[in-house]
């Protein structure tokens, strides 16, 4: 865990910790022991802001904000990094009932929520195969591939571009999120496309994630990356990290409270 700020901000920048959930899960740890040494007051509400614009999409972090300054007590954050660990448990047994014996899946990024359902539905003893897409520009995709192969699920790594040649494979498409919106699932840039490809294909397209990603804020922010994670110098280049898939191309969310349809979801929305 990191000891100062800086040093966590820093990491969650350069995406040494990254993925919504583990965003959160980190920043709380470290909040717990900066409020036990520091208390809830001023000084607390800095560097939760810190935190918090740090990768502004991902709505959790804020969510779990939201909780401790409506009851500013350590145990409130003890209970939300329960919650978290609880849900994803919850959310990897409910998920993995939609993945049958023989399921192909197709997956974008890193997502923990979205490797959990995967996880659980092979160690149910289902045999399952994987296509995980590089996920350019910071290739996150690698991490699921390694991940996945490492605990023996068939998994083949893919780059972004060959979504639609292989989705003819596919039996299902499993991506988790970084904000479940009113305008839809927000999520690493690329994965409109794939559910675009997926509706094209008549391919059940389902996303994992914990009702905490819920956003109901006002405004939706898209984090624009630095540049030169695409190309050094020289060109013209644009690098937003999120896209948002409309509900229309959802078939369900995977939730620690159910499967639910877009239609529940955006009625918990209001
Ligand atoms: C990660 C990403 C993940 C969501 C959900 O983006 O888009 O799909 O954050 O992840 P980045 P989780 O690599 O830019 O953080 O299920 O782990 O919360």
């Amino acid at each position: 865990m990191s000891d100062d700020l800086e040093t966590l901000v820093k990491k969650i920048k350069t995406m040494e910790i990254r993925g919504a959930r583990e965003i959160a899960l980190e920043s709380l740890k470290f909040l717990r022991k900066f409020c036990r040494k520091k208390g809830f007051g001023k000084e607390f509400e800095k560097a939760a802001r810190k935190l918090e614009k740090t990768r502004p999409t991902a709505v959790v972090l804020h969510n779990c904000l939201e909780k401790i300054r409506e009851k500013r007590k350590i145990e409130t954050i003890n209970k939300l990094l329960r919650r978290l660990n609880r849900a994803t448990k919850e959310i990897a047994k409910r998920g993995s009932r939609i993945i049958k014996d023989g399921y192909t899946i197709m997956t974008h990024c890193h997502s923990e929520e979205a490797v959990a359902v995967i996880k659980q539905a092979f160690k149910e003893g289902k045999k399952i195969k994987v296509y995980a897409t590089m996920t350019e520009p910071r290739d996150q995709g690698l991490i699921t591939a390694k991940e996945l192969t490492t605990m023996g699920i068939d998994t083949i790594l893919i780059i972004d571009s060959a979504i639609e040649f292989f989705i003819k494979d596919v039996d299902i498409v499993i991506v988790g999120t970084d904000a479940i919106r009113k305008e839809g699932i927000v999520n690493k840039i690329g994965t409109y496309p794939m559910a675009v490809v997926a509706k094209e294909h008549k391919k059940p397209f389902y996303v994992v994630g914990d009702t905490l990603k819920l956003d109901r804020r006002k405004k939706l922010i898209i984090e624009e990356r630095a540049v030169s994670e695409v190309y050094k110098d020289g060109l013209a280049i644009r690098n937003p990290a999120f896209d948002v898939t409309p509900w229309k191309y959802v078939k369900r969310v995977i939730t620690e409270k159910g499967i639910l349809t877009p239609g529940n979801i955006l009625k918990m929305l209001k």
